[in-house]
């Protein structure tokens, strides 16, 4: 396989974040049940086991320096988490034969989770998190307890953790089912999603009508078509393909966009104003006159990343008619906020 240029230890088509950043993904915030918080083991165990959570503070601690490495492509090394290995609570339950996945629920409003197969999450040193470089994991990063599965995906690793169930089946996590995200989430074989959601004759259909506005088209092809104008209005278009398209003037206003590929399309004058476009790839894309105000552009790359040159190349056409706020930028890499730092004053 090939290496990443950025480092040996970033799997392909990942990039670092700034140091001193950790992006927040997902939901912001457990449910407020005014309870106090309780961590459940239930299922497949002779008899469901609750502990509260100084109980989980005597259980023996681990400390584990994990690479996390987000499906909208950015990473953070070596983040230091501390808290009770998943095989040392499971020690402490009867767990029955049948129980061949685990899922992690959290106390949050869907009830989120995420699965795994039990032998392959204990074989992963999955850790039931209470900290992270040596402070108690903040409230929006999944405090008081979240899960960690290292070498996956961050998906896999659930915040607020409520309840582990032992399952004899398996059953898909939120992220997994809703957003067509791969269950098996490795990011060195880059398992990011499931297939399309729509056939190739559908897709044809859909391209020839030039409005896709609202719909949800998972991993959407429409790479090299003509679609100036496309209506695409608060379309799901996750892991789309646009690569080389005519998008001049398209409208893909509030449209979740995440790990959309816009390689060389032209997009003169688009307007993505409110979209997510984390994870996006506009390199030698033309984006002039394009609007990409109030979008999230955490992953988002404008061009790729050559070490020999330390700078990136293939990079996309932003001047001074391209609309982004300041702000915005703080979430990109640091070579990608350069390149649009001096791309926006020319
Ligand atoms: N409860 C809950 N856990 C979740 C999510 C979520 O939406 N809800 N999102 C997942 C995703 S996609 C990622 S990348 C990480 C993000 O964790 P962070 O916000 O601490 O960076 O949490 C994962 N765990
Ligand atoms: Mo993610």
């Amino acid at each position: 396989m090939s290496g990443n240029p950025e480092s040996p230890r970033l799997p392909p088509g990942q990039q670092l974040v700034a140091a001193d950043k950790w992006p927040l993904v997902g939901e912001r915030t457990p449910a407020d049940t005014g309870e106090p918080w309780t961590l459940t083991v239930a299922g497949r165990v002779r008899q469901s086991v609750v502990w509260d959570l100084s109980q989980l503070a005597e259980l023996p601690a681990t400390k584990v320096a994990t690479d996390i490495h987000c499906v909208t492509r950015w990473s953070k090394l070596d983040v230091a988490f501390q808290g009770v290995l998943l095989a040392e609570l499971l020690q402490r339950c009867e767990v029955l034969e049948g129980a061949r996945y685990v899922s992690f629920v959290a106390r949050s409003a869907r009830q989120h989770s995420s699965s795994l197969p039990l032998a392959e999450a204990l074989s992963l040193g999955t850790l039931i998190a209470t900290s992270a470089d040596d402070r108690p994991l903040s409230r929006e990063h999944g405090g008081p307890v979240r899960v960690v599965v290292p070498g996956k995906y961050f998906y896999k690793s659930v915040k607020w953790l409520q309840r582990i169930e032992l399952l004899e089946a398996d059953r898909l996590g939120y992220w997994e089912s809703a957003a067509g995200y791969h269950n098996q989430a490795d990011p060195w074989l880059e398992q990011r999603f499931v297939a399309a959601s729509i056939s190739k004759r559908e897709a044809a259909r859909l391209i020839e009508r030039r409005d896709i506005s609202h719909m949800d088209l998972l991993s959407f092809d429409a790479s090299g078509h003509e679609l100036p104008h496309l209506r695409a209005r608060g379309a799901v278009l996750r892991n789309a393909d646009f690569s080389n398209c005519n998008l001049n003037s398209a409208d893909f206003r509030g449209a979740n966009l995440s790990n959309a590929r816009f390689r060389a399309a032209q997009l003169a004058n688009a307007n993505f104003n409110g979209a997510d476009l984390e994870g996006v790839d506009f390199s030698q894309a033309d984006l002039r006159g394009a609007d990409l105000t109030d979008c999230s552009l955490f992953g988002t790359s404008f061009g790729q990343f050559d070490p020999q040159q330390d700078a990136l190349v293939l990079v996309a056409k932003i001047d001074t008619s391209t609309k982004l706020e300041p702000q915005q930028l703080e979430s990109l890499t640091i070579p990608q906020r350069d390149f649009v730092v001096r791309a926006l004053r020319r």
